[in-house]
This record gives structure tokens, sequence and C-alpha cells, in this order.
């Protein structure tokens, strides 16, 4: 049976024991949580989440490199952040307009022992001026993406330019990825195991109440990522990329079930790579630098559930909004997604940025804490998606334009 099977099979048969988790005593979940599932959860995300940095560190400079010239460098970056920044406010619109067709937060109670200590993402500027790192090996071990990003970006370049002088230090990286690519896959043996465990926790975690209360809200996000995951980025495959949108879904799938089981975009960028290349012919050298870059600044799954939160949580504390508000919503959430990494949960931060630019009460997100870790999840495999449709249109252009100039 396929990897991606097993996957499958065993998110299903975390839902049905998550549902079944629910109905047990919560001392009795919470020791169940605690000795078997946290820890097998924990243990697969830890491990690929092990080789995030040197996966990213390696690929992007061999990506640089592959890439040739900063011309060409130049092509694709500007290429793929125009993408991401089109397709963040796209999300954010849909996301906004489903929340006020739905009215997520008009009926019902929406009661909560949950608090949220507001932890501010990052000012944007501060994030742009610290992206070049002072110091490269405090940024990977402290998993700066971006500035490990840019760091690869240099040394990259340097190879290219280089050429013969640095063919060693180029061969050397190429094995080192050898090995990574090696790790990963057998990591992988993991995941169908590391998938129960995280949805069972997420789903029995929950709880039937919340999920009963917040089910609008959740059928808000949980539409608004469809219709973005599918009619968006399919549209664009097909006409920007001019190829098969379901051939991409179906390539991408083993990825997408890795970033619905881990909740992270960063700790599924090896697998999310790896079957961009070779599921769906990706060019190394476009997926190796646009994944790593997408997993760290787009967020169009995270997008939406904040403006579908803004709308809600506008709704349950009876405070309108005006058009002014939803185009800060836009602008604040589309730049908020910059300077976060891709790990579990980081959207709620984010969403408190956006929160209090419409002065709105940050202690709403204490009303959806309870159901996020399982939209997390969905909204990861969203952004994922996102970021592999851009690497996957730039390289089937870039095949295009190969093939008229020969
Ligand atoms: N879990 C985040 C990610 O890895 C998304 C989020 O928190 O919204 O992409």
């Amino acid at each position: 049976m396929s990897l991606t099977k097993q996957i499958v099979i065993a998110l299903i048969a975390g839902v049905v024991a998550g549902i079944c988790l629910t109905f047990v005593p919560s001392n009795i979940f919470n020791n169940i949580d605690t000795y078997l599932l946290s820890p097998v959860g924990q243990i697969f995300l830890n491990l690929i989440m092990m080789l995030v940095v040197p996966i990213v560190f390696v690929s992007i400079v061999l990506g640089t490199a592959g890439l040739g010239n900063p011309a060409e460098l130049g092509k694709i970056g500007i290429g793929a952040l125009g993408f991401f920044l089109v397709t963040s406010a796209i999300a954010i619109a849909i996301g906004l307009g489903i929340g006020n067709i739905l009215e997520p937060g008009k009926e019902g109670v929406f009661e909560t022992d949950a608090t949220f200590e507001g932890e501010e993402a990052p000012p944007i500027m501060d994030t742009i001026t610290n992206i070049i790192p002072e110091n490269p090996i405090s940024a990977m071990a402290s998993g700066d993406m971006l500035q490990i990003i840019a760091f690869a970006v240099f040394i990259g370049i340097a190879l290219a330019i280089l050429k013969e002088k640095t063919i060693g230090i180029h061969q050397l990286f190429e094995q080192a990825n050898e090995i990574l690519n090696w790790l990963i896959t057998k990591i992988m043996y993991v995941a169908p195991y590391g998938a129960f465990a995280l949805i069972a926790s997420a789903i029995g975690g929950a709880g039937i109440d919340a999920l009963s209360s917040m089910a609008m809200y959740m059928i808000a996000v949980l539409l608004s990522l469809l219709i973005h995951g599918t009619f968006v980025y399919g549209s664009a495959i097909l006409f920007l990329g001019k190829a098969n949108p379901v051939t991409f879904f179906k390539g991408f799938f083993p990825a997408m079930s890795v970033g619905f089981s881990t909740s992270s975009s960063n700790a599924t960028l090896p697998i999310s790579m790896k079957t961009a290349q070779e599921k769906l012919g990706v060019k190394k050298e476009i997926s190796s630098f646009v994944q790593p870059l997408g997993a760290t600044i787009n967020m169009d799954g995270t997008a939406i559930m904040q403006a579908v939160a803004v709308v809600f949580i506008s709704q349950v504390y009876a405070i309108p909004l005006s058009l002014t508000d939803y185009l800060l919503v836009i602008l604040t959430a589309t730049l908020a997604s910059i300077g976060t990494a891709g790990v579990p949960s980081v959207g709620l931060v984010m969403l408190a940025m956006v929160l209090n630019q419409v002065n709105l009460p940050v202690e709403g997100i204490a009303l959806i804490i309870g159901v996020d870790r399982l939209l997390d999840m969905v909204r990861t495999s969203v952004n994922i998606t996102g970021d592999a449709t851009c690497a996957y249109i730039l390289s089937e252009r870039e095949k295009r334009n190969t093939h008229t100039a020969n």
C-alpha cells in the first residue's frame, strides 16, 4: 500500500478515534493524550522539523546556484512575490465575503474559559530590515527562516558566479542534498503513526461542545479554504501555467496530507519540495527557491482564517466594520504573514496584529482557540499548496520558454 494511502487511512482512523475520545471523561483523555498521542505526534514532528533548517539552506543554495545568474533569480523571485501577494489578497477577500454571507458570529452563545495572551507579530519594517542576518549561524540556530533564505541566496549567487573555482563546495552541497533526501524518505515511514496521533489529539482535545458551538465559524473558514484552494489555484494552474489542475492536485496530494497532519508549513517543506520535484516535475532550482520562500512569507490559508475571524469577532461583539476597516484587514493580514514562520498556530499570533489594526478586542481570539488546531491542519495544507502552485506555474512557463527558444 502506498504511503499516501497509509496516511489517509491513518487520518480517517484518527478522526474516528478523536470523536470517540470526545465522549470519554477528560481525565482519561488527558492520560491517553499525555502518554500516547502527544508523544507519538511530537516525535514525528521533531523528526521532520530536524531537517527543516539544513534542507532550506542546502536547497536554496543549490536552487539559486542552479538558476545561473542574478537576472534569472530576479525573474523567478519577482514572479513568486507577485503571485504570493495577489493570491493572499484574493484569499482574504474570499474570507471576508464568506464571513459576511454566513454571519457565523450573529447567532449562538459563545462562551469560553480559554484565554489568549496577545503575542504581537514583529512590525513589518523590522521584518524587512532584519532579513539580512548579522550572524547566519545564530539565524540557523534560532530557525529564522527569512535570514536563512537570504544567506543561502548570497552563497548560491557566489557559487553561480565562481563556477569551477568552487566546484568542490558545489558538489558538497549536492551530496548533502542527497543525504537529506534519503533521511526524508526514511522518516516518512513514521508519517501514518504521527498523522493518526496528531489528529486524534486535536479532535479529542477540542471536544464536542466547542465543535458544535463553533460549527458555523468552522464552516465559514473551511468553505473559504475550499474555494480558494481549488478554484483560485486551479484557475491559476489552468490559465497561467497552461497545465491540468487535476494532475497537479493528484500529484501534490501526499504533501498536502503531511501538511494537514503536521499543521506546519516548515515541517512539511522537505516533503513539499520532494513531491513537487518528483511527482510534478517542477524544476529543482525553482522548487528549491520558491517553496521555502513561500513557506515563510506566503500563507493564504492563514489569511483566510484571519479574515473570517475578524468578521466573526466583529459580529459577536457587535462592532461594525467599515470599508476602510476591510481594506486595512486585507493589507495587514497580507503583510503580517511575511514576518512569521510556518509553524503550528502561528496564524493566531498574526490575527492579534490584524485585530489591533481594526480596533477589535484581541480577547475575541479566545473564542476560536478551541477549534483552531483543527482548522490549522486544513489551512496549512492550503498554505503549502499555494507555494507549490506558484513553483509549478513558474516551472511550466520556464519549460515552455526553453522549449520555444530551442
Ligand atoms: N500552521 C501555520 C503553517 O505552518 C499556519 C497557521 O498557523 O495559520 O502554515
